[in-house]
Parts: C-alpha cells; structure tokens; sequence
C-alpha cells in the first residue's frame, strides 16, 4: 500500500490531530512518511513535531503479543487466551463473592488518543460488582470538576480562536497544546494588536515569551495572585454588575470577601508587581471576551481547588460566559465529567471513598488516595485491580508506595500494549492490538461552537495473540455469565437484516431490561459489531452514544446537517462517521446555547462556595515558599516539552534531543552551585534521591527547578539488558501531599534539594 495517504490522528496529546501516512519498511508493519490532515475538521492540517516519531510507538520495545501469567517464582507464562479469561474471570469472582465487588478497582479506560476501553469496561465493571474507579484525571482536573460542579453543573472551556484576551494559568500550550493548532492560535493572538495574551507561570515558557503580559509568579502562590486579581476587579469596578445581577445568584458574598483581600501585600507574596497585577486585572476587566485555561501548573499545586475557583470567578466576574470569545460547555458526545449536575448546589453530598473517605468526584477516586485504599488493614480495602491502557506505577505519586500497594493486592490484571512498569507487577497481563492496529477514537472532543468526531481506521493487521479491548471485556463478561447466547438471539436476528430493524430490538430488549442495560457496550459490539464495515467493529459502541446524543441535542445536530424523523437523524449520523475517516462535526451550536446547558435549580451560576470562600480567608495566615529549610528549592516533577508524551513511547530514541531529560535550573541558582550545562546534581526530596544532568535556563527563576515528564522507563537496550533511561518524576513524590479538597497531588510543587556532584 506503499504510496497511498491513509487517514489517522495523533495519540500523543488530547488534540487529536488529523494525520496523513504511508506505510512501508519492512513487512509494510511502518510508518514511512507523517503529515497533517487538511480535511479533519479540528487541525486542518496542524501538526506538531512530535508524531513524526510515532513509529516508536508502532514498532516499540517490549510489545506483548501473548497473554501472560505470573509464576509463583515472580516471571511470566504465556498462556492461551481461553485460559486466561476463564482465570481472569475465576479469580476476580473470588474476590466479589467473598468480599464484595466494590473492593474490585478499576484504573484508566484511555490514555491520550483511546477511549473506547473506558466505554467497553463500563460492563466488565458492572460484570464483578465493581464500583470504584479512577484515571488521571484524578490527578489533575478532578478540583476544576468540582467547581464547575458547585458554579453550574457543568464542565466549561475557552474560546481562544474568537477571544480578544487569552488567560493562560499554569498552562504551556506551545508545549502542550490543549487547543486546536495551539501554535498558530498563539501566534494570530500575539500579532494582533487588538487582542492580548496572559501568561501566569514562574517560568518564562515559549508562551510567556509570546504574551502581552506575563504574571511570573513565584511557584505555588497563584492563590495570593488570583486573589489579588479578582480583589483589584472589585477594588476598581471592573466587574459586570448588571451581568451579574441577571445571571449569578449570591455574588455579594463573594465580592465582600474578595473587597477584604490585601492586594499590596499578596501582589509581594506572589512576586509579582501590584502595577502588573493591576494592568493585567484592567486588561480582562475591559476586554470584549476573555478565554481562560488553568492547568497542571496550578492542578497539580498548593491550593489547586481553590485557584480553581479563584480563575473561573475572574471570568465570571467579568461576564465571560456564553458568548463569543468567552468561556462554553460543548455539546459531548461523551462526558469525561459526568456526573457536576448532581454536586450543583451546596445541598448535595459527595460519595467518598471506603477507606480514607476522600472526595469521589465525576465518579473518580482522587489517584493520591488509591495505596492508601490498598495499604490498610480496613475490609472494603481494594482487593483486586484491574488496569487498562495506564502507567500507575509510573505515572502516580509515590512510586514505591505505589508498587508496594500493586504488589499487596489479591489480583492485578492489565491491559496494556506493552511490558510495562505497572505491568510488570501484574498476576496476568492481557494484550491488545496498537492503536493503528484496531479502530480507536478519543473522546477529547471540547470545541465550540463546531463540534467534531472521528471514528479512526486500523492501519496494520494486529500481530496473533492479541485482543483488542472490546473483546476483552466481552469475553470476560461472557466468562462471568452476565447475558447467554439466547439473550443475544433476537439482536443477532436483526442486525442480519438492517440497522432499522435491530433499533427497535436494541432499545426493546436491552436497554430495557435492567439485566441486560448494563452490558449494552459489549453486546452492541457483539451483535452490531460484526455487520459493521470490516475493522470497525470497535465503533458499535459509537452507535448507541450517537442515539444517546440525538436524544439529548436535537438542534445541535441539526444544525451540524443531519436531519429526519424519528432515528433518521442519528442513523445519518453514525453513517456519516462510518464513511468519515478524517472525521465529522456532528453539533453545531450558537454562541449562548451554552446558557441551557447550566445545571443548577434555577440556571443561574452559584458564585459563593463556602468551603472556599473560608479558604480564601485563611491564605492570610499562611506563608509562602516550601517552609522547609532542609528542602528550599521548589521542584516542578513533570514538565512538558518537545519530546515528552507521557509514557506512550517507551524507546527514549523517540526523542530528538536532551534524551536524558535534563533539570532546569536557573542561570543564578547554577552559578551559586557552580554547575553548568551537562553537569549533574543530587537532588533530594523527603522520598527520594537522584542524580540529573542539568540544563541553566533563562526559563527559569531562582529556586525552582524543573523535570520532565514520561522519563524514567526501562527499555532493552542493543545488548538487550534493560536501561533506565532519565528520572522518573514520581519516585521523588509523596501521595500525603495532596489538595485538601479534591485530592489532587502537589507534583509542581515537590520541596527538594539540590548539591553539585563531583
Ligand atoms: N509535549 C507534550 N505535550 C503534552 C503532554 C506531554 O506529555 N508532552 N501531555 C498532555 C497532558 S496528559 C496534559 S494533562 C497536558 C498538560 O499541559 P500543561 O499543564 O501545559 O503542562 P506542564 O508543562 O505540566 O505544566 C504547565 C506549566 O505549569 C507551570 N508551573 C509550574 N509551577 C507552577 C506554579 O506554581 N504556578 C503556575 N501558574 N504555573 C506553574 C510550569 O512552569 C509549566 O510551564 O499536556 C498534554 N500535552
Ligand atoms: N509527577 C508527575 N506525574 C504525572 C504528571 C506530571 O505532570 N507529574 N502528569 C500526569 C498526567 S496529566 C497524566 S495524563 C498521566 C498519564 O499517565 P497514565 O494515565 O498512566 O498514561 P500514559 O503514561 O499515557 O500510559 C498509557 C499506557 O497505555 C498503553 N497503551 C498505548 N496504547 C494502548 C492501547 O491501544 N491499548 C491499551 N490497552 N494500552 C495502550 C501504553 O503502553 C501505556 O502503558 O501522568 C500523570 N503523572
Ligand atoms: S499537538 Fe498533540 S495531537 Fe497534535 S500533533 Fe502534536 S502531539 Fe500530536
Ligand atoms: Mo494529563
């Protein structure tokens, strides 16, 4: 096939791109030329550098193609798949008839590019009782939920294409991206006179370097900094009162609380000048639209609910909401943050956890919080894990916490590509294709006011021995008896003769049934799956989240072209994603459609938060910096850069340059230590020590240092020994050292310290 351009995205980062490739090399099993695809309806044709190596992870080390099983000498068996899921399914029923299914964990569901799992899990869960989950989320936007939760019910983003004033807090999405064609939407912003950017970061990132205004805070006080922002809008009437008055219910709490704010003396704790803090206050005061996108560098940081909360009233109270330019809620086709509309309103009452009683928030168990639900002596403890396309022994805090709870467990199964660090630990490891080897899908799909989806195509046939996950999870639903062939029958019947006559079957039969409602992901994928075009049996769950939106967004989905009585709509819908591969906008919307998706009782926004109006108040008594004088620099573990992409590549080759993953280090604090480019350091945290190469950068302000993320994997070298190539991030953190609220980890905000080595 060498030659012709086949369609595909990018799994690198949440954007999704639209790719082009040709495939070739030997066996055609490569990736010969990468480009940007013009016709997928969000990048058009962007692309950065990084998925021109996407052949690493295609053609990775350590890809597992037979399922296998720990011997009691600790190495791995392979194992026919027969066995495996009859094992699977034996063991993980041992463990809910003897303990209940809610010490059955589930984590991930999707990394960067694949969400089908998570769609196909959900009956592998109900299948084992199971009612515990999480995903990184958890670790990073869980305290941004639950205000959007409190606020309005629902979860919002920025319009950075039509802002005039684009906010960037804690977030680098010349690096990151998080936006469509992040690079060019940043560039079109700094070169139009009219329009501003923001940054907030210590650093001085590629972003910062491109803003108008860049607030480079001292790490970890965007607390005192947002605080003192949100006081000068009240201070000097830069605030929408008639705005407010028409659309927010008890704002006067929030304005007397924010009036009492010191802003002199928190624009000094923050570092950064009052007169800066005052023009940048004046600037999203006066400005026609503000778009805002707070991130890890405050998510993963002291008081990260709280600046959370502190950003979004910067919008509010300025009225940028549900207009052009202003903050939106996107028409899903699946909500990653299910679940806001019932914590609307201070009346409600969270779910927490067995064991810690932490906060459940969108259904997700806080990531800091999981060893210690595991390492206890407690009878709801988790017994059993099950871990599907994630890296929790690498990617939560507390590395050796985390593999001693993996290893404390009665059965860890994972579901993985690849010979994993958290696999590694694993009683059986289950196998599946690559994501160019199957039909896969992101449901990262967050823009406004078009909406898009794709539906990818497999490229390479998956080597023998794999599964891919929907068949996983109904294998080991069948295995644990959850519907028989005869439950099946009738659906089969008519998905033989047309999709028009298995819709009345389906919704009759299945969704109806409260035995069977559960397991409608994998029996569409059983019996829709198969009359599916070939290769794309994985989408069959797509068809009943295509009904499911229908239902709830008629008139976006009219707008975006698909019309008709009845099923007619979706049916064009889902024929429409079938017969797409670069993808399909599916909702249209206009600008204020976003005001009928507020949640709350009475469709206003509920400004005042209580238990964060208390917080605010006590920043006060607090003080900055790390309070620790053993540990005085602030270690920023998990920075993103041209050639980091979480742990999806595990060869470090992948990486163009600093393969090691260097520390950055400022040009002072390298001169006080009198270590240059390339030399190394120690650097010491309460939990561990290491020693890092480091780079002096300009980037950086003294006492904060900065490593890389994904780092740190083992990989077989030419030899076939196995290397350790850079630091792994979370052997430095602690999971005690968390948001009080949501449980979201302090990793920008590691205290440390550092020695030169000689
Ligand atoms: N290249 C690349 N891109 C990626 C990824 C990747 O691995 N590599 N991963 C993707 C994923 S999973 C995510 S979640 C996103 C994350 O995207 P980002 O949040 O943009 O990424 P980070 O670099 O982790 O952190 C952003 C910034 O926070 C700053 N920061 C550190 N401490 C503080 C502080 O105290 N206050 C403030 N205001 N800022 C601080 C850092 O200097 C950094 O510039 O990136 C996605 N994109
Ligand atoms: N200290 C520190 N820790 C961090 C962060 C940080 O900034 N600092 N960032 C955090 C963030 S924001 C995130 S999102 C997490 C990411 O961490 P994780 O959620 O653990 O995800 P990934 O590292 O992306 O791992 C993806 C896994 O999926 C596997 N995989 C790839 N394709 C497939 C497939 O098709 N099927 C299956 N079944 N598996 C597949 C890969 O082999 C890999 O093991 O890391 C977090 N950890
Ligand atoms: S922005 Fe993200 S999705 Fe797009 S090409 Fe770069 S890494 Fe891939
Ligand atoms: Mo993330």
């Amino acid at each position: 096939m060498s030659g012709s351009w086949e369609k595909t995205a990018c799994i690198l980062c949440e954007c999704n791109c639209g790719l082009e490739v040709q495939l070739g090399g030997e066996g055609g099993r490569h990736f010969t030329r990468i480009r940007g695809d013009k016709a997928h309806p969000a990048s058009r044709g962007y692309a950065c550098e990084k998925p021109h190596r996407l052949d690493y992870y295609q053609n990775g080390p350590d890809r597992i193609t037979s399922p296998l099983r720990r011997k009691p000498d600790g190495t791995f068996e392979e194992i026919d798949w027969n066995s495996a899921i009859r094992e699977v399914a034996r063991r993980l029923s041992a463990v809910r008839d003897e303990f209940g299914g809610d010490t059955i964990f589930y984590y991930g569901g999707g990394g960067q590019g694949n969400h089908l799992p998570a769609a196909y899990s959900a009956a592998t869960r109900r299948a084992v009782g199971s009612r515990y989950r999480s995903n990184a989320l958890a670790q990073e936007k869980t305290g941004e939920f639950w205000v959007n939760g409190r606020l309005m019910g629902a979860a919002v983003r920025g319009d950075f294409k039509h802002c005039e004033v684009a906010l960037f807090i804690g977030k680098n999405p010349w690096q990151s991206h998080g936006i469509p064609r992040a690079r060019v939407t940043l560039k079109a912003i700094a070169k139009d006179l009219k329009r501003a950017m923001i940054v907030i970061d210590p650093r001085r990132t590629e972003t910062a370097e491109l803003a108008d205004i860049h607030l480079q805070v001292k790490p970890g006080t965007d607390a005192w900094l947002l605080a003192a922002l949100g006081a000068v809008l009240v201070e000097e009437n830069l605030i929408a009162s008639s705005w407010l008055e028409e659309h927010v219910d008890d704002y006067e709490p929030v304005l007397a609380t924010l009036g009492e704010v010191p802003i002199s003396e928190y624009c000094e704790k923050s570092g950064v000048p009052e007169t800066l803090v005052r023009e940048a206050a004046r600037r999203i005061g006066k400005a026609e639209s503000v778009a805002v996108f707070e991130d890890l560098g405050i998510q993963m940081n002291r008081h990260s609910t709280l600046s959370s909360y502190l950003n979004k009233l910067l919008w509010l109270l300025t009225g940028n909401f549900g207009k052009k330019g202003a903050q939106y809620v996107p028409a899903l086709l699946v909500n990653l943050a299910g679940g806001l509309d019932k914590i609307a309103g201070p009346a409600a009452k969270d779910k927490v956890t067995p064991v810690v009683g932490a906060r459940v928030i969108s259904g997700l168990v806080p990531c800091n919080v999981i060893v210690d639900e595991i390492l206890t002596d407690h009878p709801k403890r988790y017994r059993a894990m099950i871990v599907e396309t994630a890296n929790p022994a690498h990617s939560l805090a507390d590395s050796t916490r985390m593999r001693e709870a993996l290893s404390a467990l009665d059965t860890l199964v994972v579901i993985d590509i690849a010979m994993t660090e958290t696999a590694r630990l694993a009683d059986y490891i289950l196998p599946t294709p690559t994501q160019y080897e199957k039909a896969e899908a992101t449901f990262f799909n967050f823009e406004f006011p078009e909406n898009y989806f794709q539906l990818r195509h497999p490229l390479f046939d998956p080597p023998d021995g794999v599964l891919s996950e929907p068949e996983i999870h109904a294998r080991l639903c069948e295995a644990l008896g959850a519907y028989t062939e005869e439950d099946l029958a009738p659906l089969h019947a008519a998905a033989a003769q047309s999709r028009e006559a298995y819709i009345p079957v389906f919704f009759g039969t299945v969704l109806t049934n409260p035995k069977l409602a559960p397991y409608a992901p994998v029996i569409l994928y059983r019996t829709l799956g198969p009359h599916l075009p070939p290769g794309l049996a994985p989408g069959a769950v797509v068809w009943g989240l295509v009904h499911q939106f229908a239902a709830a967004y008629p008139d976006s989905l009219r707008r975006a072209g698909f019309e008709g009585k009845g099923f007619e709509a979706p049916e064009r819908l889902f024929d429409a994603i079938l017969t797409s591969p670069s993808g399909i906008v599916y909702s249209v919307d206009e600008f204020d459609e976003s005001w009928k998706r507020i949640k709350t009782a009475g469709g206003k926004f509920h400004a005042a938060i209580p238990e964060l109006l208390d917080a605010l108040g006590s920043l006060r008594t607090e003080e900055v910096g790390t309070g620790d004088r053993a540990f005085p620099f602030v270690l920023s573990a998990g920075e993103r850069r041209s050639f980091t992409a979480n742990t999806i590549l595990r060869n470090p080759a992948w990486r163009k340059k600093d393969v090691q993953g260097s520390l950055r280090m400022s040009p002072d604090d390298a001169a006080q230590l009198r270590v240059t480019d390339g030399d190394r350091v120690r650097l010491t945290t309460k939990r561990a020590s290491v020693e890092v190469p480091v780079e002096v950068s300009e980037m950086m302000q003294p006492g904060h240092v900065s490593l890389p993320n994904g780092l740190g994997l083992d990989h077989p070298n030419d030899g076939g020994e196995r290397v350790q190539t850079g630091i792994a991030p979370n052997e430095l953190t602690a999971s005690e050292d968390r948001d009080w609220l949501a449980g979201t980890p302090w990793h920008k905000h590691v205290p440390a310290r550092i020695e030169a080595v000689q």
